[in-house]
């Protein structure tokens, strides 16, 4: 089902939800012995699905959860279709498709990129600054001569379908000074964690953030400890929605350290969208969304609004969950 009439669903019935944190079945088998079989991967949204089948090419045959990582979120930052992510991502109100990603390992290092134009896989550039510089974080014009002289391929943005969108809402919203509409449906970042066959936990997250931003404007999701945390400690988490209510609680390094202090993945998860909730006064059109998943396997989400859902695969299981929520629309 498309995700925009699954919503439409879900808030029509009520129907969505109540996933209790869940133990991956081939995780679960071995636990008793404190050994961490995996391999588990998790993604948000629909195009996670997608996503979780390259990672799972990746994790199946013994490789790492990062590569798999990486590799699951190439597919959607190569995917034409999706508005929100890579080549098919709608530009901010200047016109530009500005993309950011960050990915982050086992032994806590991480890169990012932010307001990277014109090139195909930004989280491979995050992979790239995390491994061969003594950053983490590039960002713009800095981003992009850095994955140039790497050589990553480039791309051309926005593709025509999605100009004609621009053109027309351009037409429609002639004030610079107006706020862009916070639309759930305008957004829809792909984050993705994972474990491989020895335990090891990485994570990934890239998107082209919310659609018509001011130009400049970054989100969560290329912030290590805002849109993607991983402590092999503990565990894993990564968001989705709206970033600069994520930002405000650090979502997913809150997620991580509330695991850390004996919450389940879930309990982490509706821990972190209540204190965005506690700080907001007005939450029209407020989605956040998070996915954790610990060292052991266990794994919850939860999101602000109804409609959130993530992408899981195991060895048994490749399936769609709906995130728990506290609110419908
Ligand atoms: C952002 N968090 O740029 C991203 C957008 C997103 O679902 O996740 N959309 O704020």
């Amino acid at each position: 089902m498309q995700r925009r009439n699954f919503l439409k669903l879900g808030a029509a019935t009520g129907l969505l939800s109540l996933v209790e944190p869940v133990k991956a079945a081939n995780v679960m088998a071995t636990s008793s012995s404190g050994k961490i079989s995996g391999p588990i991967v998790l993604s948000t949204w629909d195009h996670g699905l997608a996503a979780n089948k390259a990672a799972w090419e990746v994790l199946k045959n013994g490789g790492s959860a990062l590569d798999a990582v990486e590799k699951g979120v190439r597919v959607t930052e190569s995917d034409v279709e999706n508005r929100s992510v890579g080549i098919g991502g709608r530009p901010d109100r200047d016109g530009h498709v500005t993309l950011d990603a960050c990915i982050m390992d086992d032994r806590s290092r991480c890169g990012s990129v932010a307001c990277l134009e014109g090139i195909a896989h930004p989280i491979s550039v995050a992979r790239a600054v995390m491994e061969k510089t003594q950053h983490v974080m590039l960002v713009g014009d800095g981003a992009r001569k850095f994955a140039l002289d790497y050589g990553f391929d480039t791309i051309k943005t926005p593709i025509p379908e999605v100009k004609k969108d621009y053109e027309k809402w351009k037409k429609e919203n002639k004030d610079v000074f107006k706020k862009p509409e916070i639309n759930h449906e305008n957004h829809d970042t792909i984050g993705m964690i994972a474990m491989d066959a020895n335990g090891k936990l990485s994570g990934a997250c890239t998107t082209s953030g919310w659609a018509y931003k001011m130009h400049g404007r970054v989100g969560d999701s290329p912030i290590i400890g805002a849109g993607l945390f991983v402590d092999q400690e503990v565990g894993a988490a990564t968001s989705t929605g709206l970033g600069e209510a994520i930002i405000r609680v650090a979502g997913s390094h809150t997620v991580v350290e509330l695991m850390r202090h004996g919450y389940s993945p879930l309990e982490a998860c509706k821990e972190a969208c209540m204190r965005i909730i506690r700080k907001h006064d007005d939450l029209t059109g407020l989605q956040c969304g998070f996915i954790a998943l610990d060292k052991d396997g266990n794994f919850g989400a939860y999101s602000i609004y109804a409609g959130f859902n993530f992408a899981l695969r195991t060895l048994e299981e490749e399936k769609l969950v709906d995130a728990n929520f506290d609110r419908n629309w």
